[in-house]
């Protein structure tokens, strides 16, 4: 049976878990972008589940070596997903994370955007704030915040995939053309308990080495972000270590009474 090579890194994979993120721009061949031309909106799961859509995109070589590398080996394909399709002008959408996501310290979903077209700032990107992606939110709430120092426009060349951690703020961006834009969303799963098993130079888990805070953190909540990253980490490497906290040097009362 041919294998998925993964292709992150220790490295790479905390840069994940800091960002919830992995933007490979321009990895599709460019005459199959060319088939998304007559898709229609909406759902597509025949498009995905064809085989053509599963050779080009869900196994291409370094889309699935990075869901290799996040999910594991034998993680679930998927056979569905949605045509996000605009093309009259429009305001663009509120700020929203989709589904069952962030409230664990899991990585048991990464939802991707597929571009068959290149995107400029006209054509309503879609816009994302990394580091979003391990906050458990209320969807309601977040639809009222304007811009948020930080967030990004998916501004990309056609054959572009955007890898996210299930959970990641997201929106369609404002669009002031008339233009086409497609983005076409999926889902790969996990199937079994995670282990370090990317590409790895040393037998030995090293510690979590932190991310630049971003630029919407506070210092408390930066404290936070470190906290919910380690523990992500930790929890992808299969690894029960828990993470320093500050009263780690306390005693239980029954020690200090019997001393
Ligand atoms: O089309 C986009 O850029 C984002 C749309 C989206 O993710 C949604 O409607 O949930």
């Amino acid at each position: 049976m041919a294998q998925i090579e993964p292709t992150l890194g220790d490295d790479g994979v905390m840069d994940f878990v800091a960002s919830g993120l992995v933007i490979l721009e321009g990895v599709i061949d460019p005459d199959f972008n060319r088939r998304a031309d007559s898709l229609e909106r909406g759902n597509c799961d025949d498009f995905i589940a064809s085989d053509d859509f599963t050779r080009q995109v869900l196994l291409h070589p370094q889309v699935a070596g990075v869901v290799r590398s996040l999910l594991g080996e034998d993680f679930l394909v998927p056979r569905g997903g949605h045509h996000h399709y605009f093309q009259e002008p429009h305001l663009g959408q509120t700020w929203h994370s989709d589904g069952l996501s962030g409230s664990g310290y899991d990585v048991a979903e990464l939802q991707c955007y597929y571009y068959p077209h290149s995107v400029a700032i006209e054509d309503g990107p879609t816009m994302v704030l990394p580091g979003s992606h391990c906050r458990a939110v209320d969807r309601e709430a977040i639809a009222h915040y304007g811009d948020i120092h930080g967030q990004i426009s998916l501004t990309v060349a056609a054959g572009t995939v955007a890898l996210t951690r299930y959970g990641i703020w997201h929106k369609a961006g404002p669009k002031t053309n008339d233009r086409a834009r497609s983005m076409i969303k999926f889902s790969y799963h996990r199937t079994a308990p995670p282990q370090r098993d990317w590409l790895c130079d040393a037998a030995e888990i090293p510690a979590y080495r932190d991310r630049a805070r971003l630029g919407y953190v506070t210092e408390v909540e930066s404290y936070r972000d470190k906290v919910r990253r380690t523990r992500t980490w930790n929890w992808l490497c299969g690894s029960d270590r828990e993470v320093a906290l500050r009263w780690e040097k306390s005693q239980p009362v029954s020690e200090l009474l019997n001393t």
